[in-house]
Parts: structure tokens; C-alpha cells; sequence
């Protein structure tokens, strides 16, 4: 279950509530009329947490940025942090700390389907709006809105560009992140299934990498030497495809095997411009993030909110990167 995640954990710093403070807020009550006027106007300043899925991978460093802008221009205040590793027993903990720093709402990606879904109803439990961005739960209603790209369609569109890529056919492999993970598991079913419904090409499943580059191309690597006629790598999300352009380049099977990427960093878009990866499927991280401080404050707000929302995703090739839709899909590694 652990993996490998990357970067720098935010340190995150509770304020314990004092006696002091009790007694100031007992105060303001108690005067009643202007001062109960005023911090009914000061509530509106809401504040979210956003607890990523991984530090230090652009991917939700790109989201953040929309988290981050959409709170300032909602005039809320935002934490952000991630576990270093994508792992529910390091998520759960800093979870657990931020329901304790009593935040109004919080997005989280939840790190697997079934052992985050406790933690998280525990935060609602203490009357915190959920919204899930990017990854979700078994069971999503426990957040005002779960938002995320098409993953199962973005599987089958990559399936579709390896089909393009070499239309001869013959037997793919894809390099996934962990089971138990919702994005990455609809987005290998998904190309799976597009896979088992063609006849000139033969699925070689689904091999996991636990979000470790060195452990994708050591898998890409041992495949190639046990099926050299591979003709089509689908690499599910942002480590996998970067250990697997590294282990397809080891083999010296550069531009032959054939390497879709899901996810766009910025050594996805290097492997890409390189030639070692065919395609990339990018998500609009940014946009989810901007989405879920929206549905958050609507919630807040006592709006209506939208219970699925899904994103786009593009797809990116050496001939479009450069351009000016495929700079704008590129993830940041800082806002
Ligand atoms: O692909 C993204 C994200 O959508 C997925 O849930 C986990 O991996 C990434 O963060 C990329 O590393």
C-alpha cells in the first residue's frame, strides 16, 4: 500500500483554542445587537484545508493553485498539505489534525477508496463540508460534491492513441499505481476493456508500480525482456509513466514501443518532446481545484450543490505540446 510519494510536507500548525478566546467570544454574546452583526459578517470569511493526495507532485501542486486562487478571490483562507507518501495510514493522521484545526470545509483526494471513507465521515461527523477532488470514496455522499476527469474515458482514449500508434496491433501492458486507488483503477479498466474488445491486440494486465518511478521501469524493463513484440505501453498516472519512459529507454526501444502517459509534469512533456512517450492524457487539475473551493463555499452558503462533476482531459502529442492549448494543459511544479 505505501508508496513512494515526492517533495516536502507543509508543516501544519494547529491553534488551540484557549480559555481567553472562550471568554472574548462569551463576551461578544452577550452584548448582543452590533456585535453579534459583526461576527456574523466576519463568518463569511470561511476557511477550507486542502489535503492533497501526495506532496510534491504537480499534479496537485497544479490544483492547489486553483484552490489557492479560487479561496483568495472568495475571500477564504486555505491550507494545503499532502502526506509524503500516497498512503491512507499518513493520510488519515494529517486528516485527523485538520478536523482538530475545525475548518469550515475540506477538499481531499482521498488516498483509497474504502479505508479513507471512516476518517472522512468522521470530519463530517464534526459538521465539516467534504468535497473530493480528483480521487473519491465507495460511498461519495458523504461529500457535498465529488469532482474529478472522465478516467475511465480517459483509459479508453489512451487505448485508442496506441491503436493510431501502431495499428498493426498486438500485446500491451499497462503500468498502474496501486489497487484501491479510484482514479488510477478507471483508467486501467478502462483501457483493459477498450483492450479486450479488439481482437488484434492481447492484454497483458495490469502491473502495479505504487507511485515509484524505479519500480515502473523495472516493470516495463522485465516485460520487455519476456515479450519483446510489445507494442504499447499505457502508463496510468504521472510516476508510472515516468519510470516507464526511463525502463522502454533502458531497453534501447525508444520511439518502437509505442508509450501513452497519463498526467502531464513537467518530465512527462521532457519524455514527450524526447520521443520516449507518444502521447500524454492531461487533466485540468487546476479546474478541479478552482470547482471544489466553489462547490465548498456554495455548501457553505447553504446553496445547492452539485454531487458529480467531471472535468475534461486533452491529449497532448509532440506536434501539439508546443502549442498554445498544449503549454496551457502542461501541470506546474509551482503556482
Ligand atoms: O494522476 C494523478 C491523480 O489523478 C491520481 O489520482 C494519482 O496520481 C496523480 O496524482 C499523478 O501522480
Amino acid at each position: 500500500m505505501a508508496n513512494s510519494g515526492r517533495g516536502t510536507a507543509r508543516k501544519y500548525r494547529v491553534v488551540a483554542a484557549g480559555v481567553l478566546s472562550l471568554s472574548l467570544a462569551l463576551a461578544a454574546t452577550a452584548c448582543g445587537g452590533a456585535d453579534s452583526k459583526a461576527s456574523s459578517t466576519a463568518k463569511k470569511s470561511y476557511k477550507l484545508a486542502f489535503v492533497q493526495g501526495v506532496a510534491g507532485d504537480s499534479f496537485y501542486v497544479t490544483m492547489g493553485c486553483g484552490v489557492q486562487s479560487e479561496a483568495k478571490a472568495a475571500g477564504a483562507t486555505v491550507n494545503i498539505q499532502g502526506p509524503q507518501k500516497f498512503d491512507p495510514t499518513l493520510q488519515t493522521p494529517m486528516l485527523q489534525s485538520v478536523i482538530a484545526s475545525k475548518p469550515d470545509a475540506i477538499l481531499i483526494a482521498p488516498t483509497d477508496i474504502s479505508s479513507m471513507q471512516q476518517p472522512i465521515a468522521q470530519a463530517k461527523a464534526q459538521g465539516i463540508k467534504i468535497v473530493l477532488v480528483d480521487t473519491t470514496l465507495k460511498d461519495p455522499s458523504v461529500a457535498v460534491s465529488a469532482i474529478s476527469s472522465d478516467n475511465s474515458g480517459g483509459g479508453a482514449a489512451a487505448f485508442d492513441a496506441i491503436k493510431k500508434l501502431a495499428p498493426s496491433g498486438g500485446k500491451v501492458l499497462v503500468v498502474g499505481n496501486t489497487p484501491g486507488i479510484s482514479t488510477t483503477d478507471a483508467r486501467d479498466k478502462g483501457f483493459v476493456d477498450a483492450t479486450k474488445a479488439d481482437s488484434a491486440y492481447t492484454s497483458l494486465g495490469i502491473q502495479y508500480a505504487q507511485n515509484d518511478p524505479a519500480k515502473a521501469a523495472s516493470i516495463v524493463s522485465a516485460a520487455l525482456s519476456k515479450n519483446p513484440d510489445i507494442v504499447g505501453v499505457f502508463a496510468s498516472n504521472l510516476f508510472a509513466a515516468e519510470g516507464a519512459a526511463t525502463g522502454v529507454r533502458q531497453a534501447g526501444k525508444q520511439g518502437k514501443v509505442k508509450v501513452i502517459g497519463f498526467d502531464a509534469g513537467p518530465d512527462q512533456v521532457k519524455a514527450l518532446k524526447d520521443g520516449t512517450v507518444q502521447a500524454l492524457i492531461a487533466q485540468q487539475p487546476e479546474q478541479i481545484g478552482v470547482d471544489g473551493v466553489k462547490q465548498a463555499v456554495l455548501a457553505l452558503k447553504g446553496g445547492k450543490t452539485t454531487a458529480e462533476i467531471k472535468t475534461k482531459f486533452s491529449i497532448i502529442t509532440k506536434d501539439t505540446v508546443d502549442s498554445a492549448d498544449g503549454k496551457a494543459a502542461a501541470y506546474r511544479s509551482s503556482c
